[in-house]
């Protein structure tokens, strides 16, 4: 027996979706063997007939996918909105709400108000809802405190979180995501700060994996965003943006031109802004929560993704104003129903796509032989149904670096 054949577990009996290179790739009666808690081989168990294995595990059906990926968070914050949610809908505008010092701002109040404890544990609630349905892989976002402590205490809170939980979880530093109240008249002066403090700090600590910010009238314009940009890259540390959400401004052409992992939203973006996506190789991150709850008409151009061949994952951005999410596999659902997804699409959104718009795609994503031996076993006959059900808890055996979490 050669030591390439020997494994610590030989997972089998379901079929597996690989998802590589964004396709289901569906292995009938399926094995996967992993060492040090890597994918080491993956394919019919029939040949894996010379496996030196230490434990066999029988999944006794069903199927096999990748641990899903959510690339889009805003899990970390203070307070909630529910109660701005049921005043909209007695009928008060946002711009009411906002005049009241409601919306993001009020958001921003809670969080500035609680400890890095409490973040933890807020956040630590909201963490294990998503981690329930299969997600092994996501990201969050800070963006909630906007000062230079605050920003530093929400990105501590994620590297905590990191810490104690049995998932990759990778910080964003979403510094530039509104004006704070202190720079009402000056969001330059707010703009100097994250660029020349914040973030060498930031990436002096490791607090972050990445830099976002917010493109939009009401929020950063592309000229701004590219200062933030600059700084990051003087770091190191790669970019992604919200862009095209509301408005077409460019930030998402602006953002390929810094080589963005992603840009995010993109109902607005245009085909040039797609073509510049795609030469640069950034993901399109699609989040059909937002547009649902916004009420949106224009959906994202994903004929145009399509056809200039940009890969589209697709997210959460669970976030307690415009996404209140708590399920990617709604988000799924939505991804097809809402936005013309194919459900194929829509699985690599949440997997390879998702990985990929991290910066991980070469570890993480799919069921592939030098991966993270990071997957979920599904009492389903086909990839399909995952997208299918509407909501409800779908049973689910979570493997995270070969061992089963849940
Ligand atoms: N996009 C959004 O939709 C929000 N932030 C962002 O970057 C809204 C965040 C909030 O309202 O709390
Ligand atoms: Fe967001």
């Amino acid at each position: 027996m050669s030591e390439q054949h020997r494994c610590d577990s030989l997972w089998h009996g379901a079929d597996v979706i690989t998802m590589q290179n964004g396709r289901y790739n569906i292995i009938e009666d399926g094995a996967i063997a992993v060492r040090d808690g890597n994918i080491i081989w993956v394919g019919p168990l029939r040949d894996a007939r010379e496996m030196n294995a230490a434990r066999r595990i029988d999944f006794g059906g069903g199927i096999v996918t990748p641990g899903l990926v959510d690339c889009h968070t805003h899990l970390v914050f203070g307070g909630d909105r529910s109660h701005e949610f049921e005043q909209r809908l007695n009928g008060v505008s946002y711009s009411d709400i906002a005049a009241q010092g409601g919306g993001i701002l009020s958001t921003v109040r809670a969080t500035r108000a609680a400890s890095e404890a409490e973040l933890v544990s807020s956040a630590a609630w909201r963490l294990q809802r998503l981690l329930a349905e299969g997600v092994t892989t996501l990201e969050i976002k800070s963006g909630y405190g906007l000062t230079h402590d605050s920003e530093l205490r929400m990105l501590r809170a994620i590297r905590q979180l990191a810490q104690q939980t049995p998932a990759q979880i990778q910080s964003t530093c979403l510094a530039a995501h509104a004006t704070p109240p202190e720079f009402g008249d000056n969001p330059d002066g707010w703009i100097d700060l994250i660029c020349n403090v914040l973030l060498p700090q930031v990436a002096d600590e490791g607090l972050a994996d990445a830099v976002d910010a917010f493109c939009e009238h009401l929020a950063f314009s592309p000229e701004q965003v590219a200062r933030v940009f600059d700084a990051a890259q003087r770091l190191g540390l790669p970019v992604k943006l919200h862009a095209e959400q509301l408005s077409s401004l460019g930030g998402s052409a602006l953002a390929a031109r810094y080589g963005a992992l992603s840009a995010d939203h993109l109902e607005y973006a245009t085909e040039h802004d797609v073509a510049a996506m795609a030469a640069s190789g950034t993901v399109a991150v699609l989040l059909p929560g937002a547009f649902y709850l916004l009420r949106e008409k224009q959906v994202p151009p994903v004929a145009l993704f399509r056809q200039y061949g940009v890969p589209m994952a697709l997210a959460s951005d669970a976030n307690p104003g415009t996404s209140p999410a708590l399920s990617l596999r709604l988000m799924l659902n939505m991804g097809c129903t809402l936005f013309g997804m194919t459900p194929e699409e829509a699985l690599a959104g949440v997997t390879l796509h998702g990985a990929r718009a991290l910066g991980l795609a070469d570890t993480h994503g799919s069921l592939e032989a030098g991966k993270v031996a990071d997957f979920v076993h599904w009492p389903l006959t086909r990839p399909a149904e995952l997208v299918y059900w509407l909501g409800g808890e779908l049973p689910c055996q979570v493997i995270f670096r070969g061992e089963a979490i849940r």
